[in-house]
């Protein structure tokens, strides 16, 4: 079982990159941002709940989303590990996680993190809301405060797996396929 993080700022390529993984590694992937978007797009009331903070560029409370996580994992127990891409975002969901994958005899095998600086990060999410339709891309006050919300809160889980030696970190400048090659040289020592 291989149960990575892939990690990184938002706009980093994380999900971007999470489509190529998957497939080369037949893994589950699970994208807490695809699960929100796909519970606003049904209306639901936890995807009613989880825009009122996403329009502000803010993280959604941790009992949601570690639940909606949670849920998702339950409902797929045949799988090969997963590819966790946007999760864990804060310590508290990052301990969550642990303790569930624990509870399957499981742990994490690597947090893999794209490095981006802030000015390509503003220029690829601008550029994404020409087109995604996502209001979380189009204004610039949001996406510096999704910046800082992962400088302040999330930037803690890196810490803490590399305090447990597990976590890597990958330039994720460049074409899509040179990051995609350096992160397989990552995974492959954990795969
Ligand atoms: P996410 O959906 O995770 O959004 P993201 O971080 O912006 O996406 P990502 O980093 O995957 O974007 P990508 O690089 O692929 O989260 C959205 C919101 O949901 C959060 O702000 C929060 O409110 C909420 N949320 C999600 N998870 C949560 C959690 N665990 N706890 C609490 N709240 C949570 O793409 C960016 C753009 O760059 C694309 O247009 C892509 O084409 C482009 N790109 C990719 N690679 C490139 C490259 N190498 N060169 C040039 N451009 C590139």
């Amino acid at each position: 079982m291989i149960n990575l993080i892939l990690f990184g700022p938002p706009g980093s390529g994380k999900g971007t990159q999470a489509a190529k993984l998957l497939e080369r590694y037949n893994l589950l992937h699970i994208s807490t941002g695809d699960l929100f978007r796909s519970e606003i797009g049904n209306g639901t009331e936890l995807g009613l709940k989880a825009k009122s903070y996403m329009d502000k560029g803010e993280l959604v409370p941790d009992e949601v989303t570690i639940g909606m996580l949670e849920n998702k994992v339950e409902q797929n127990p045949d799988v090969k590990g997963y590819i966790f891409d946007g999760f864990p975002r804060t310590v508290p969901q990052a301990e969550a996680l642990d303790k569930m994958l624990g509870g399957k005899q499981q742990a994490v095998s690597s947090l893999v993190a794209l490095t981006v600086d802030d000015e390509e990060l503003i220029q690829r999410l601008l550029n994404r809301g020409k087109t995604s339709g996502r209001s979380d891309d189009t204004n610039i006050d949001t996406i510096k405060n999704r910046i800082q919300v992962y400088k302040n809160n999330t930037t803690a889980v890196a810490d803490y797996y590399n305090s447990k030696d597990k976590a890597v970190f990958v330039d994720g400048i460049g074409s899509i396929d040179e990051i995609f090659s350096r992160l397989c040289v990552e995974i492959d020592k954990v795969a």
